[in-house]
């Protein structure tokens, strides 16, 4: 039997590049002069794509591709693809959900240590030389002990309750509905939890409802004494309005390592020395990548040899 053809939309692992080229037919995407043409011309062998949060899986693309049968994304996140498409269109979608919980949990509490205690800008008093010159650094703020409200309690905001719970921090969450068995306090209103906070922490999925949830009202409850860290995906923070609160210092810090406009970051935030830019690294490790391109040949090898998927995406 034909190798099955596997569509790899943008350059994610070498790893993985090279365990699909070595069990599939494998066509990249990126590495064709025109990509439109290139889809045109195998669309009507293409039973396979795998994308990740940089790529668009939209309705126009999933149409184009008449065999298509599954879509395996190398993200937990699955805000590019349309889920409504693929589940009228019959194909099936994977994602690498649990191998990356604990090195995005990590990054949040990385994030929340770096801003509270501003340990970047610390970090280039010490290199520019100004510590000899200009004596003791400013103090900054503890974070043991703290009132930390995470935005989304699920595998991710599970586990940044865990090892903030390390940190003897007072730990709230809000999510549409409370989750039992659960020792943290729920909160139905996130301007509630933001006034309750001294930091929120972004981990929920994007969705159409949570576009711009952490709204102008939601960043001024949490104040000029409040961090934000968002380790999820920039659109749930309305970014204008997070910029206009650190320039009129109505909130104190904030930690991202997503934005809106990926790999645009507001040039304004570039300025700041009590925010912490990182480059959407939240799996960005070896380990963790290895073990997410793994997961995304285990479920083709798994789709095209009749047996259940392994992470499966439940399309309602
Ligand atoms: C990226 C992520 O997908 O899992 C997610 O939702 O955003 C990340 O893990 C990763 O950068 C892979 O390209």
């Amino acid at each position: 039997m034909a190798s099955p053809v596997v569509l790899m939309a943008v350059p994610m692992l070498p790893d993985l590049e090279l365990a699909l080229d070595s069990k599939f037919r494998l066509l990249r995407l990126w590495q064709a002069e025109d990509p439109g043409a290139m889809l045109r011309q195998h669309s009507g062998q293409i039973q396979a794509l795998v994308v990740n949060h940089k790529f668009e899986a939209s309705a126009a693309v999933i149409d184009a591709l008449p065999r298509l049968e599954i879509v395996s994304s190398f993200s937990v996140g699955l805000d590019k693809i349309d889920l409504k498409k693929c589940k009228e269109r019959g194909v099936a979608v994977t994602n690498t959900p649990d191998v990356l919980t604990d090195e995005t949990a990590d990054l949040a509490m990385a994030l929340l240590l770096g801003t509270m205690r501003r340990i970047c800008p610390a970090d280039r008093y010490v290199r520019e030389g100004l510590w000899p010159v200009h004596g003791d650094f400013p103090l900054s703020h503890k974070v043991s002990g703290k009132r930390i409200g995470i935005v989304g309690l699920g595998r991710i905001g599970s586990a940044i309750a865990k090892r903030a719970e390390g940190f003897s921090c007072g730990i709230s969450y809000f999510s549409r509905e409370k989750k039992p068995g659960v020792p943290y306090a729920h909160y139905s209103s996130l301007v509630d939890l933001a006034r309750d906070s001294d930091a929120l922490i972004v981990a929920c999925a994007l969705t159409p409802e949570t576009r711009h949830l952490v709204s102008r009202e939601v960043i001024d409850a949490l104040g000029p004494e409040g961090t934000l860290v968002n380790i999820a995906r920039g659109p749930i923070v309305d970014e204008a309005e997070l910029v206009q609160a650190l320039v009129d210092k109505r909130l104190g810090a904030a930690g991202l390592d997503v934005f809106e406009a990926e790999p645009q970051v507001p040039q304004e935030l570039l300025g700041m020395d009590n925010v912490v830019l990182l480059p959407h690294v939240g799996s960005g490790t070896w380990d963790t990548r290895r073990a997410m391109g793994d997961l995304v040949v285990r479920n083709l090898e798994a789709h095209f040899s009749g047996k259940s998927l392994v992470t499966p995406v439940a399309l309602e």
